[in-house]
């Protein structure tokens, strides 16, 4: 090899150091719909939570929503951050309340598609309240919920999702406390669209993110997610490798099943599928007709766009 050759050798590699890894992360299919800056993510290894992000961005990517109308909102937790991830208007709320502030948005600018992005113990343990009530009241709502059994960011709490007999951190002798079928309280509150999916179910997954966005009203998607540092240690069940195994030989497609019968024992058969898919006046269409009628002309509708109604 000639002199020159060796220095373009040597200049080359050091220019290949200085770049950084051989795989750019804005080449990233999903890159566009994130805050690369942001990233490395805060997730352990083998946590389920990434994938679903992956599984949103592709369903945000292929129904081509106008991204400036679309916004995300999370509560805390290790799903919580997934809105500061979001290369969209993002909030990150107080623990439990991103549906309380994400009802606000959507009643503030109706035109916006809003989402919400939480855990199972943000959203159905100190915000069930809430999750209940925009339910009932079919508040256009996105919500995905990522449950992964678990309080996974405060140390392996137990969670109103907790499997009776599975190991947390408060519960070292197994959990006695009857959890959630959440589906079934969804679905039993008034929500419109509920599908329960793993996230090894990635390409139905993504379907289902993509009909909900399709959709008015409450969308409730139940994502089950391994938490592996805290959920799989605390239970022996290996890393979220072995669990998405696990997905893979108990999780059972059954489009239409009543959600009453969809409860998730430990380590027990997964039933999976789009449960209720129904129309039903909204929050605000019900609003809007309650008014028309019984104020006739005096009622001025919030305009599409929101913001004050000035006379
Ligand atoms: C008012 C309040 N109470 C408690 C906490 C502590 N806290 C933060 S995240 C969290 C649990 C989150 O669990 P989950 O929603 O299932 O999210 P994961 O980390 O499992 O994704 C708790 C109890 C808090 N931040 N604020
Ligand atoms: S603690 Fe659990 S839920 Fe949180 S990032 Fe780690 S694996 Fe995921
Ligand atoms: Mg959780």
């Amino acid at each position: 090899m000639s002199d020159r050759a060796v220095q373009d050798e040597v200049s080359e590699a050091a220019e290949a150091k200085a770049r950084g890894p051989s795989v750019a992360t804005d080449e990233h299919p999903i890159a566009p719909y994130l805050r690369m800056d942001r990233i490395p993510h805060i997730w352990c290894p083998t946590c389920g939570i990434g994938t679903v992000v992956k599984c949103f961005a592709t369903a945000l990517e292929e129904t081509g929503v106008n991204l400036d109308k679309t916004s995300i909102v999370s509560g805390i937790g290790c799903t919580g951050r997934v809105a500061g991830y979001m290369k969209l208007d993002a909030f990150h709320t107080t623990h439990g309340r991103a549906i309380p502030f994400a009802t606000g948005l959507k009643l503030g600018r109706p035109e916006l598609l809003v989402i919400v992005f939480s855990g199972d113990g943000d959203l159905s343990g100190i915000g069930g309240n809430h999750f209940i009530h925009a339910a009932r009241r079919n508040m256009d709502l996105m919500v995905i919920l990522v449950n992964n059994f678990i309080y996974g960011m405060t140390g392996g709490q137990n969670a109103p999702t907790t499997p009776l007999g599975a190991r947390t951190s408060t519960m070292p002798y197994g959990n006695f406390e009857r959890p959630f079928n959440l589906p079934h309280l969804a679905a039993s509150c008034g929500a419109t669209y509920v599908a329960r999916w793993t996230c090894l179910h990635i390409r139905r997954l993504t379907k289902a993110f993509k009909e909900a966005i399709g959709r008015k009203g409450f969308r409730f998607i139940e994502v089950i997610a391994p938490c592996s540092t805290l959920y799989a240690r605390l239970n022996k069940l290996g890393t979220g490798f072995n669990l998405m195994q696990f997905y893979h030989d108990n999780a059972e497609i059954r489009h239409g099943e009543d959600p009453r019968k969809v409860d998730i024992g430990f380590q027990e058969k997964i039933i999976c599928g789009k449960f209720v898919d129904e129309e039903r006046p909204t929050f605000l269409e019900m609003m809007d007709q309650h008014y028309e009628k019984t104020l006739g002309d005096k009622y001025v509708p919030m305009p599409p766009e929101g913001g004050m109604i000035h006379e």
